[in-house]
Protein backbone atom coordinates (compact mmCIF):
# COMPACT_ATOMS: atom_id res chain seq x y z
CA UNK A 1 0.00 0.00 0.00
CA UNK A 2 1.19 3.36 -0.43
CA UNK A 3 0.53 5.92 1.88
CA UNK A 4 0.82 10.04 1.58
CA UNK A 5 0.93 12.05 4.38
CA UNK A 6 0.14 15.82 3.66
CA UNK A 7 1.77 17.99 6.15
CA UNK A 8 5.32 17.86 8.35
CA UNK A 9 4.17 19.25 11.37
CA UNK A 10 3.92 17.60 14.47
CA UNK A 11 1.17 15.11 13.69
CA UNK A 12 2.77 14.44 10.07
CA UNK A 13 6.18 13.34 11.72
CA UNK A 14 4.46 11.04 13.91
CA UNK A 15 2.31 9.38 10.99
CA UNK A 16 5.34 9.22 8.95
CA UNK A 17 7.43 7.27 11.73
CA UNK A 18 4.59 4.89 13.36
CA UNK A 19 3.92 4.38 9.59
CA UNK A 20 7.75 3.11 9.14
CA UNK A 21 7.37 1.33 12.63
CA UNK A 22 4.17 -0.73 11.21
CA UNK A 23 6.30 -2.22 8.48
CA UNK A 24 4.80 0.34 6.14
CA UNK A 25 7.52 1.44 3.61
CA UNK A 26 5.63 2.92 0.73
CA UNK A 27 4.83 6.20 2.85
CA UNK A 28 5.92 9.91 0.88
CA UNK A 29 4.98 13.34 2.86
CA UNK A 30 4.08 16.17 1.14
CA UNK A 31 4.93 19.74 2.65
CA UNK A 32 4.63 23.09 1.49
CA UNK A 33 6.70 24.77 3.07
CA UNK A 34 10.80 23.95 3.02
CA UNK A 35 10.92 23.14 6.51
CA UNK A 36 9.22 20.84 8.88
CA UNK A 37 7.53 22.34 11.95
CA UNK A 38 4.09 23.30 11.14
CA UNK A 39 2.71 25.46 13.83
CA UNK A 40 6.19 26.04 15.66
CA UNK A 41 7.65 26.99 11.90
CA UNK A 42 5.39 29.59 11.27
CA UNK A 43 5.09 31.01 14.97
CA UNK A 44 7.79 32.80 15.77
CA UNK A 45 6.90 35.74 17.45
CA UNK A 46 8.58 37.22 20.83
CA UNK A 47 7.48 35.41 24.05
CA UNK A 48 6.42 32.26 21.85
CA UNK A 49 5.93 29.33 24.03
CA UNK A 50 4.31 26.34 24.89
CA UNK A 51 1.35 26.69 27.53
CA UNK A 52 1.70 22.70 27.94
CA UNK A 53 4.71 21.07 29.88
CA UNK A 54 7.47 20.62 27.52
CA UNK A 55 7.93 16.96 29.04
CA UNK A 56 4.56 16.18 28.25
CA UNK A 57 4.47 18.37 24.65
CA UNK A 58 7.19 15.59 23.19
CA UNK A 59 6.30 12.45 21.84
CA UNK A 60 6.04 9.46 23.98
CA UNK A 61 8.87 7.69 21.88
CA UNK A 62 11.32 10.38 21.55
CA UNK A 63 11.53 12.12 25.05
CA UNK A 64 14.03 14.81 25.73
CA UNK A 65 16.36 15.53 28.66
CA UNK A 66 17.50 19.05 26.96
CA UNK A 67 14.37 20.88 27.22
CA UNK A 68 15.61 23.89 28.87
CA UNK A 69 12.24 24.70 31.38
CA UNK A 70 8.85 23.59 32.11
CA UNK A 71 7.58 25.60 29.53
CA UNK A 72 9.89 25.70 26.73
CA UNK A 73 9.96 28.55 24.06
CA UNK A 74 9.21 28.26 21.04
CA UNK A 75 12.51 28.01 18.73
CA UNK A 76 13.38 24.90 21.27
CA UNK A 77 10.05 23.48 20.05
CA UNK A 78 11.02 23.62 16.63
CA UNK A 79 14.19 22.57 17.01
CA UNK A 80 13.03 19.55 18.52
CA UNK A 81 10.54 18.62 15.92
CA UNK A 82 13.31 19.30 13.23
CA UNK A 83 15.66 16.97 14.66
CA UNK A 84 12.86 14.14 15.90
CA UNK A 85 12.10 14.52 11.95
CA UNK A 86 15.78 14.64 10.87
CA UNK A 87 16.60 11.34 12.81
CA UNK A 88 13.76 9.09 12.20
CA UNK A 89 14.20 9.49 8.30
CA UNK A 90 11.23 11.84 7.91
CA UNK A 91 12.98 14.45 6.15
CA UNK A 92 14.27 12.49 3.99
CA UNK A 93 11.01 11.11 3.11
CA UNK A 94 9.30 14.81 2.62
CA UNK A 95 9.35 16.44 -0.44
CA UNK A 96 9.44 19.77 0.21
CA UNK A 97 7.67 23.37 -1.12
CA UNK A 98 5.08 21.23 -2.60
CA UNK A 99 1.17 21.99 -1.18
CA UNK A 100 -1.30 19.56 -2.33
CA UNK A 101 -3.99 21.94 -3.52
CA UNK A 102 -6.19 18.65 -5.05
CA UNK A 103 -6.93 15.51 -3.16
CA UNK A 104 -9.82 13.09 -5.70
CA UNK A 105 -10.83 9.56 -4.95
CA UNK A 106 -11.35 8.02 -8.16
CA UNK A 107 -10.96 4.41 -9.50
CA UNK A 108 -10.66 3.34 -5.64
CA UNK A 109 -7.23 5.20 -5.03
CA UNK A 110 -6.38 8.70 -3.83
CA UNK A 111 -4.90 11.16 -6.84
CA UNK A 112 -3.18 14.05 -5.97
CA UNK A 113 -1.74 17.07 -7.41
CA UNK A 114 0.41 19.73 -5.78
CA UNK A 115 0.63 23.20 -6.48
CA UNK A 116 3.45 22.87 -9.05
CA UNK A 117 1.27 20.43 -11.53
CA UNK A 118 3.07 17.29 -9.60
CA UNK A 119 0.61 14.46 -9.38
CA UNK A 120 0.78 11.21 -7.01
CA UNK A 121 -1.76 7.79 -5.89
CA UNK A 122 -2.17 6.88 -3.03
CA UNK A 123 -4.20 3.99 -1.41
CA UNK A 124 -3.95 5.64 2.20
CA UNK A 125 -4.15 9.77 2.54
CA UNK A 126 -3.07 10.67 6.29
CA UNK A 127 -4.15 14.55 6.18
CA UNK A 128 -2.07 15.75 8.82
CA UNK A 129 -2.71 19.84 7.97
CA UNK A 130 -3.01 21.11 11.66
CA UNK A 131 -5.50 23.52 13.57
CA UNK A 132 -3.70 26.74 14.30
CA UNK A 133 -2.81 27.45 10.55
CA UNK A 134 -4.16 29.58 8.71
CA UNK A 135 -3.97 33.56 10.20
CA UNK A 136 -7.00 35.21 10.21
CA UNK A 137 -6.64 38.86 9.40
CA UNK A 138 -9.05 41.09 11.28
CA UNK A 139 -12.05 43.01 8.99
CA UNK A 140 -10.71 46.41 10.50
CA UNK A 141 -11.52 49.35 7.57
CA UNK A 142 -8.11 51.43 6.08
CA UNK A 143 -5.83 48.47 7.72
CA UNK A 144 -3.92 48.64 3.89
CA UNK A 145 -3.56 52.24 4.48
CA UNK A 146 -1.38 51.91 7.51
CA UNK A 147 1.90 54.15 7.14
CA UNK A 148 3.73 51.69 9.52
CA UNK A 149 4.79 47.64 9.12
CA UNK A 150 1.29 45.49 9.53
CA UNK A 151 1.64 41.85 10.15
CA UNK A 152 -0.36 38.82 11.55
CA UNK A 153 1.17 37.06 14.86
CA UNK A 154 1.69 34.14 13.04
CA UNK A 155 3.85 35.57 9.82
CA UNK A 156 6.29 37.79 12.35
CA UNK A 157 8.61 40.28 10.31
CA UNK A 158 11.70 39.79 12.11
CA UNK A 159 13.41 42.20 9.59
CA UNK A 160 11.00 44.95 11.54
CA UNK A 161 12.99 46.83 14.22
CA UNK A 162 10.34 47.21 17.35
CA UNK A 163 13.08 48.33 20.02
CA UNK A 164 12.08 52.09 21.67
CA UNK A 165 9.51 52.04 18.58
CA UNK A 166 5.30 53.21 19.29
CA UNK A 167 3.71 49.20 18.74
CA UNK A 168 -0.09 48.36 19.07
CA UNK A 169 -1.35 44.94 19.54
CA UNK A 170 -4.89 43.82 18.32
CA UNK A 171 -6.31 40.55 20.59
CA UNK A 172 -5.41 39.09 24.12
CA UNK A 173 -5.14 35.55 23.05
CA UNK A 174 -2.93 33.50 24.15
CA UNK A 175 -0.41 34.96 21.12
CA UNK A 176 -1.09 38.95 21.84
CA UNK A 177 -0.42 37.71 26.11
CA UNK A 178 3.00 36.12 24.89
CA UNK A 179 3.90 39.13 22.91
CA UNK A 180 3.23 41.90 25.17
CA UNK A 181 4.89 40.33 28.04
CA UNK A 182 8.04 39.74 25.34
CA UNK A 183 8.08 43.13 24.30
CA UNK A 184 6.59 45.62 26.20
CA UNK A 185 10.09 46.53 28.47
CA UNK A 186 11.89 46.82 24.73
CA UNK A 187 9.45 48.90 22.61
CA UNK A 188 8.84 52.70 23.28
CA UNK A 189 5.63 52.53 23.67
CA UNK A 190 2.55 49.45 23.90
CA UNK A 191 -0.82 49.61 23.41
CA UNK A 192 -2.98 46.53 23.48
CA UNK A 193 -6.19 46.84 21.68
CA UNK A 194 -8.25 44.38 23.98
CA UNK A 195 -12.05 43.88 22.53
CA UNK A 196 -12.37 41.21 25.40
CA UNK A 197 -10.22 40.60 28.27
CA UNK A 198 -9.45 37.20 29.39
CA UNK A 199 -8.79 35.32 32.49
CA UNK A 200 -5.25 34.08 33.14
CA UNK A 201 -4.15 31.37 35.10
CA UNK A 202 -0.04 32.01 36.58
CA UNK A 203 2.60 29.61 35.44
CA UNK A 204 5.40 28.61 37.06
CA UNK A 205 8.14 28.16 34.50
CA UNK A 206 11.47 27.14 36.03
CA UNK A 207 14.61 26.15 33.85
CA UNK A 208 16.19 22.71 34.27
CA UNK A 209 19.65 22.96 35.54
CA UNK A 210 22.51 20.78 33.98
CA UNK A 211 22.20 18.16 36.56
CA UNK A 212 18.62 17.51 36.65
CA UNK A 213 19.02 17.35 32.13
CA UNK A 214 22.01 14.79 32.90
CA UNK A 215 19.60 12.92 35.84
CA UNK A 216 16.48 13.03 32.81
CA UNK A 217 19.89 12.00 30.35
CA UNK A 218 20.59 8.66 32.78
CA UNK A 219 16.85 7.60 33.83
CA UNK A 220 14.57 8.49 31.49
CA UNK A 221 11.83 7.10 33.44
CA UNK A 222 11.97 10.27 35.15
CA UNK A 223 10.78 12.01 31.87
CA UNK A 224 7.95 8.65 31.37
CA UNK A 225 6.55 9.56 34.94
CA UNK A 226 6.60 13.77 34.23
CA UNK A 227 4.82 12.98 31.22
CA UNK A 228 2.70 10.70 32.73
CA UNK A 229 1.69 13.04 35.98
CA UNK A 230 1.29 15.81 33.54
CA UNK A 231 -1.11 13.96 31.32
CA UNK A 232 -3.32 12.36 34.48
CA UNK A 233 -3.29 16.05 35.87
CA UNK A 234 -4.52 18.21 32.88
CA UNK A 235 -7.53 15.22 32.44
CA UNK A 236 -8.76 15.57 36.48
CA UNK A 237 -7.70 19.38 36.15
CA UNK A 238 -9.63 19.89 32.89
CA UNK A 239 -9.40 17.61 30.04
CA UNK A 240 -12.07 15.46 32.17
CA UNK A 241 -14.42 17.85 33.19
CA UNK A 242 -15.32 19.87 30.24
CA UNK A 243 -19.09 18.73 30.63
CA UNK A 244 -19.27 18.99 34.31
CA UNK A 245 -19.94 23.13 34.42
CA UNK A 246 -20.62 23.13 38.05
CA UNK A 247 -17.32 21.13 39.24
CA UNK A 248 -15.74 22.30 41.69
CA UNK A 249 -12.20 22.11 40.49
CA UNK A 250 -13.58 24.68 37.36
CA UNK A 251 -14.72 26.84 40.11
CA UNK A 252 -11.31 26.49 42.08
CA UNK A 253 -9.66 28.03 38.73
CA UNK A 254 -11.88 30.57 37.98
CA UNK A 255 -11.03 31.65 41.92
CA UNK A 256 -7.01 31.21 40.89
CA UNK A 257 -7.58 33.47 38.03
CA UNK A 258 -9.38 35.77 39.89
CA UNK A 259 -7.00 35.66 42.65
CA UNK A 260 -3.92 36.54 40.16
CA UNK A 261 -5.68 39.91 38.69
CA UNK A 262 -6.71 40.95 41.80
CA UNK A 263 -3.05 40.53 43.53
CA UNK A 264 -1.01 41.14 40.17
CA UNK A 265 -2.94 44.92 39.11
CA UNK A 266 -3.14 47.41 41.76
CA UNK A 267 -5.08 50.35 39.52
CA UNK A 268 -8.70 49.53 40.09
CA UNK A 269 -9.93 51.23 36.92
CA UNK A 270 -7.19 49.21 34.68
CA UNK A 271 -8.19 46.01 36.87
CA UNK A 272 -11.68 46.06 36.04
CA UNK A 273 -10.86 46.75 32.31
CA UNK A 274 -8.89 43.52 32.36
CA UNK A 275 -11.37 41.62 34.16
CA UNK A 276 -13.93 39.53 32.26
CA UNK A 277 -17.46 39.01 32.32
CA UNK A 278 -17.31 35.29 31.60
CA UNK A 279 -16.16 32.17 33.15
CA UNK A 280 -12.42 31.03 33.25
CA UNK A 281 -11.77 28.29 30.82
CA UNK A 282 -14.94 29.40 28.84
CA UNK A 283 -12.13 30.35 26.31
CA UNK A 284 -9.08 28.63 25.73
CA UNK A 285 -7.57 29.52 29.36
CA UNK A 286 -4.38 31.83 29.31
CA UNK A 287 -1.58 30.11 31.43
CA UNK A 288 1.29 32.99 31.41
CA UNK A 289 3.03 34.95 33.92
CA UNK A 290 4.32 38.66 33.07
CA UNK A 291 1.46 39.86 31.39
CA UNK A 292 -0.35 41.91 33.86
CA UNK A 293 3.58 43.21 35.14
CA UNK A 294 4.09 44.03 31.33
CA UNK A 295 0.85 46.01 31.15
CA UNK A 296 1.29 47.98 34.20
CA UNK A 297 4.37 49.51 32.91
CA UNK A 298 4.15 52.91 32.12
CA UNK A 299 4.99 52.58 28.55
CA UNK A 300 2.21 50.30 28.27
CA UNK A 301 -1.51 51.10 27.51
CA UNK A 302 -4.49 48.98 27.49
CA UNK A 303 -7.16 50.81 24.90
CA UNK A 304 -10.89 48.85 25.49
CA UNK A 305 -12.81 51.66 23.41
CA UNK A 306 -13.18 49.35 20.35
CA UNK A 307 -10.88 49.85 17.06
CA UNK A 308 -12.94 51.86 14.86
CA UNK A 309 -10.36 51.78 11.81
CA UNK A 310 -6.74 52.16 11.02
CA UNK A 311 -5.28 55.45 9.17
CA UNK A 312 -2.20 55.72 7.72
CA UNK A 313 -0.46 57.30 11.25
CA UNK A 314 -2.13 54.78 13.46
CA UNK A 315 -5.29 53.43 15.11
CA UNK A 316 -8.44 55.05 16.25
CA UNK A 317 -10.97 53.88 18.64
CA UNK A 318 -14.57 54.40 17.71
CA UNK A 319 -14.32 57.21 20.95
CA UNK A 320 -12.13 59.06 17.85
CA UNK A 321 -8.89 58.58 19.53
CA UNK A 322 -6.06 58.26 17.44
CA UNK A 323 -2.91 56.35 18.69
CA UNK A 324 0.10 56.96 16.66
CA UNK A 325 2.16 53.89 16.06
CA UNK A 326 5.04 52.17 13.90
CA UNK A 327 4.34 49.13 14.11
CA UNK A 328 1.13 46.72 14.35
CA UNK A 329 1.51 43.70 15.48
CA UNK A 330 -2.82 41.40 14.32
CA UNK A 331 -2.83 38.99 17.16
CA UNK A 332 -6.32 37.80 16.09
CA UNK A 333 -6.10 34.27 15.68
CA UNK A 334 -6.52 31.48 12.86
CA UNK A 335 -9.04 29.81 10.67
CA UNK A 336 -9.99 26.81 12.78
CA UNK A 337 -12.86 25.64 10.64
CA UNK A 338 -10.36 25.21 7.42
CA UNK A 339 -8.85 22.00 8.73
CA UNK A 340 -7.61 20.34 5.32
CA UNK A 341 -8.98 23.08 2.88
CA UNK A 342 -7.91 25.15 0.68
CA UNK A 343 -7.20 21.90 -0.22
CA UNK A 344 -9.94 20.50 -2.61
CA UNK A 345 -10.74 16.98 -1.10
CA UNK A 346 -13.89 14.86 -3.52
CA UNK A 347 -14.64 11.93 -2.12
CA UNK A 348 -16.52 9.14 -3.34
CA UNK A 349 -19.00 10.49 -7.07
CA UNK A 350 -17.29 13.22 -6.86
CA UNK A 351 -18.50 14.57 -3.29
CA UNK A 352 -16.94 17.97 -2.21
CA UNK A 353 -15.44 18.04 1.49
CA UNK A 354 -16.13 21.56 1.48
CA UNK A 355 -20.13 21.35 0.24
CA UNK A 356 -20.55 18.48 3.22
CA UNK A 357 -18.93 20.78 5.26
CA UNK A 358 -20.99 24.03 4.38
CA UNK A 359 -22.63 24.43 7.56
CA UNK A 360 -19.47 23.73 9.65
CA UNK A 361 -16.48 20.87 9.80
CA UNK A 362 -17.37 17.18 11.17
CA UNK A 363 -15.96 14.05 11.50
CA UNK A 364 -16.49 10.56 13.33
CA UNK A 365 -14.38 10.75 15.82
CA UNK A 366 -12.48 13.24 13.98
CA UNK A 367 -10.74 11.76 11.87
CA UNK A 368 -12.87 10.17 9.36
CA UNK A 369 -15.87 11.22 7.19
CA UNK A 370 -18.37 8.93 5.18
CA UNK A 371 -17.72 8.72 1.26
CA UNK A 372 -14.09 9.64 1.55
CA UNK A 373 -12.30 5.90 2.08
CA UNK A 374 -9.03 5.66 3.56
CA UNK A 375 -8.69 9.50 4.24
CA UNK A 376 -7.62 9.73 7.68
CA UNK A 377 -7.15 12.85 9.31
CA UNK A 378 -5.06 13.90 12.37
CA UNK A 379 -6.15 16.79 15.08
CA UNK A 380 -9.35 16.66 13.00
CA UNK A 381 -12.79 18.64 13.19
CA UNK A 382 -14.39 17.63 17.05
CA UNK A 383 -10.96 16.94 18.08
CA UNK A 384 -9.87 17.94 22.21
CA UNK A 385 -7.59 20.63 21.47
CA UNK A 386 -8.43 22.33 24.69
CA UNK A 387 -5.55 22.83 27.06
CA UNK A 388 -3.86 19.55 26.49
CA UNK A 389 -1.61 17.99 24.61
CA UNK A 390 -2.17 17.98 20.58
CA UNK A 391 0.76 15.56 20.48
CA UNK A 392 -0.77 13.05 23.02
CA UNK A 393 -4.47 13.08 21.32
CA UNK A 394 -2.39 12.27 17.90
CA UNK A 395 -0.38 9.41 18.87
CA UNK A 396 -3.84 8.37 20.13
CA UNK A 397 -5.81 8.98 16.73
CA UNK A 398 -2.49 7.22 15.09
CA UNK A 399 -2.74 4.11 16.98
CA UNK A 400 -6.32 4.17 16.49
CA UNK A 401 -5.87 4.39 12.45
CA UNK A 402 -3.36 1.91 12.16
CA UNK A 403 -5.64 -0.16 13.35
CA UNK A 404 -7.67 0.09 10.81
CA UNK A 405 -5.24 0.47 8.07
CA UNK A 406 -4.25 -3.19 9.55
CA UNK A 407 -7.83 -4.02 8.34
CA UNK A 408 -6.91 -2.69 4.73
CA UNK A 409 -3.28 -4.62 5.22
CA UNK A 410 -4.93 -7.63 6.10
CA UNK A 411 -7.24 -8.01 3.06
CA UNK A 412 -10.06 -7.92 4.81
CA UNK A 413 -11.51 -4.60 2.59
CA UNK A 414 -9.81 -2.30 0.28
CA UNK A 415 -11.92 0.70 1.15
CA UNK A 416 -12.73 2.26 4.51
CA UNK A 417 -14.88 4.81 5.73
CA UNK A 418 -17.58 5.35 8.48
CA UNK A 419 -21.09 4.53 7.97
CA UNK A 420 -23.35 7.67 7.77
CA UNK A 421 -25.40 6.39 10.50
CA UNK A 422 -22.41 6.30 12.31
CA UNK A 423 -21.48 9.63 11.18
CA UNK A 424 -25.04 10.86 12.17
CA UNK A 425 -25.01 9.32 15.92
CA UNK A 426 -21.79 10.28 16.73
CA UNK A 427 -22.44 14.13 15.79
CA UNK A 428 -25.79 14.46 17.37
CA UNK A 429 -24.52 12.81 20.74
CA UNK A 430 -21.59 15.28 20.68
CA UNK A 431 -23.74 18.33 19.61
CA UNK A 432 -26.08 17.54 23.01
CA UNK A 433 -22.95 17.07 24.94
CA UNK A 434 -21.30 20.44 23.78
CA UNK A 435 -24.15 22.48 24.73
CA UNK A 436 -23.39 21.33 28.56
CA UNK A 437 -19.58 22.36 28.34
CA UNK A 438 -17.67 24.92 30.04
CA UNK A 439 -16.96 26.72 26.01
CA UNK A 440 -20.65 27.47 25.80
CA UNK A 441 -21.44 29.17 29.28
CA UNK A 442 -20.99 32.41 27.62
CA UNK A 443 -18.22 33.71 26.01
CA UNK A 444 -17.26 34.15 22.22
CA UNK A 445 -13.88 32.12 21.52
CA UNK A 446 -12.67 29.99 18.46
CA UNK A 447 -14.17 26.68 20.07
CA UNK A 448 -17.65 28.20 18.63
CA UNK A 449 -18.90 27.19 15.44
CA UNK A 450 -21.10 29.84 13.42
CA UNK A 451 -23.92 28.97 15.16
CA UNK A 452 -22.21 29.19 18.77
CA UNK A 453 -22.04 25.41 19.45
CA UNK A 454 -18.37 24.26 21.10
CA UNK A 455 -17.08 22.01 17.96
CA UNK A 456 -14.46 20.57 20.58
CA UNK A 457 -14.57 16.71 21.71
CA UNK A 458 -17.17 17.13 24.56
CA UNK A 459 -17.09 14.48 26.18
CA UNK A 460 -14.13 13.64 29.13
CA UNK A 461 -10.68 13.11 27.59
CA UNK A 462 -10.79 9.44 29.40
CA UNK A 463 -13.66 8.70 26.59
CA UNK A 464 -11.59 9.45 23.71
CA UNK A 465 -9.05 7.38 25.31
CA UNK A 466 -11.18 4.47 25.57
CA UNK A 467 -12.33 5.25 21.33
CA UNK A 468 -9.54 5.65 20.43
CA UNK A 469 -7.88 2.06 21.86
CA UNK A 470 -10.24 0.25 19.62
CA UNK A 471 -12.07 0.80 16.55
CA UNK A 472 -15.84 -0.01 16.19
CA UNK A 473 -15.38 -1.84 13.00
CA UNK A 474 -19.40 -1.98 12.48
CA UNK A 475 -19.24 1.81 12.58
CA UNK A 476 -17.24 1.77 9.06
CA UNK A 477 -18.55 0.79 5.78
CA UNK A 478 -16.02 -1.76 4.63
CA UNK A 479 -15.31 -2.87 0.77
O1 LIG B 1 -5.78 33.64 18.88
P1 LIG B 1 -7.21 33.72 19.63
P2 LIG B 1 -4.33 33.34 19.47
N1 LIG B 1 -10.82 43.37 16.46
O2 LIG B 1 -8.19 33.33 18.60
C1 LIG B 1 -9.10 39.27 18.95
C2 LIG B 1 -2.90 28.43 20.63
N2 LIG B 1 -1.75 29.14 21.13
O3 LIG B 1 -3.39 33.33 18.32
O4 LIG B 1 -11.73 37.62 22.29
C3 LIG B 1 -10.33 43.23 17.69
O5 LIG B 1 -7.20 33.00 20.91
C4 LIG B 1 -9.99 38.35 19.71
O6 LIG B 1 -10.94 39.09 20.44
P3 LIG B 1 -12.25 38.38 21.09
C5 LIG B 1 -3.94 28.33 21.72
O7 LIG B 1 -4.70 27.17 21.51
C6 LIG B 1 -1.12 28.61 22.19
O8 LIG B 1 -3.99 34.21 20.58
O9 LIG B 1 -12.78 37.47 20.03
N3 LIG B 1 -9.92 42.10 18.22
C7 LIG B 1 -8.96 37.62 20.57
O10 LIG B 1 -8.61 38.38 21.70
C8 LIG B 1 -4.75 29.56 21.45
O11 LIG B 1 -6.01 29.53 22.06
C9 LIG B 1 -0.07 29.28 22.72
O12 LIG B 1 -13.12 39.51 21.43
C10 LIG B 1 -10.00 41.01 17.45
C11 LIG B 1 -7.75 37.55 19.66
O13 LIG B 1 -7.93 38.52 18.65
C12 LIG B 1 -4.78 29.56 19.96
O14 LIG B 1 -3.47 29.18 19.59
C13 LIG B 1 0.37 30.47 22.19
C14 LIG B 1 -10.49 41.05 16.13
C15 LIG B 1 -7.60 36.20 18.99
O15 LIG B 1 -7.34 35.25 19.98
C16 LIG B 1 -5.09 30.88 19.31
O16 LIG B 1 -4.46 31.91 20.04
C17 LIG B 1 -0.31 30.99 21.12
C18 LIG B 1 -10.91 42.29 15.64
N4 LIG B 1 -11.41 42.42 14.40
C19 LIG B 1 -1.36 30.31 20.60
N5 LIG B 1 -10.44 39.80 15.62
C20 LIG B 1 0.54 28.72 23.91
O17 LIG B 1 0.81 27.56 23.97
C21 LIG B 1 -9.95 39.01 16.59
N6 LIG B 1 -9.68 39.73 17.69
C22 LIG B 1 0.73 29.60 25.03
Amino acid sequence: MRFVVIGAGMSGILAAIRLREAGYDDVVVYEKADRPGGTWRENTYPGLSCDVPSHFYSYSFALNPDWSRRYSPGAEIQAYFTGVAKRYGVTDRTRFGKEIVRCAFEDGRWHLTANDGATDVADVVIAATGVLHHPKMPEIEGLETFAGAAFHSARWDHSVPIDGRRVGVVGTGSSAVQIVTAITDRVGQLVLFQRTPQWIMPAQNPAYGDEEKASFRAHPEAMEEIRRATAQQFCDGFANIVGETDSPILQAMHDMCVAHLESSVHDPELREKLRPSYRAACKRLVIADGFYEAIQRPNARLVTDGVARVEPAGVRTKDGTLYPLDVLVLATGFQVDWFVRPMQVTGRGGVRLDDLWAHGATAYLSMTVPGFPNFFMLNGPNGPVGNFSLIEVAELQFDYVLKLVDELRRGACRELAPSAEAMARFDAERREAAKKTIWNTGCRSWYLDETGLPTAWPFTFDRFRNEMAAPRLEDYERR
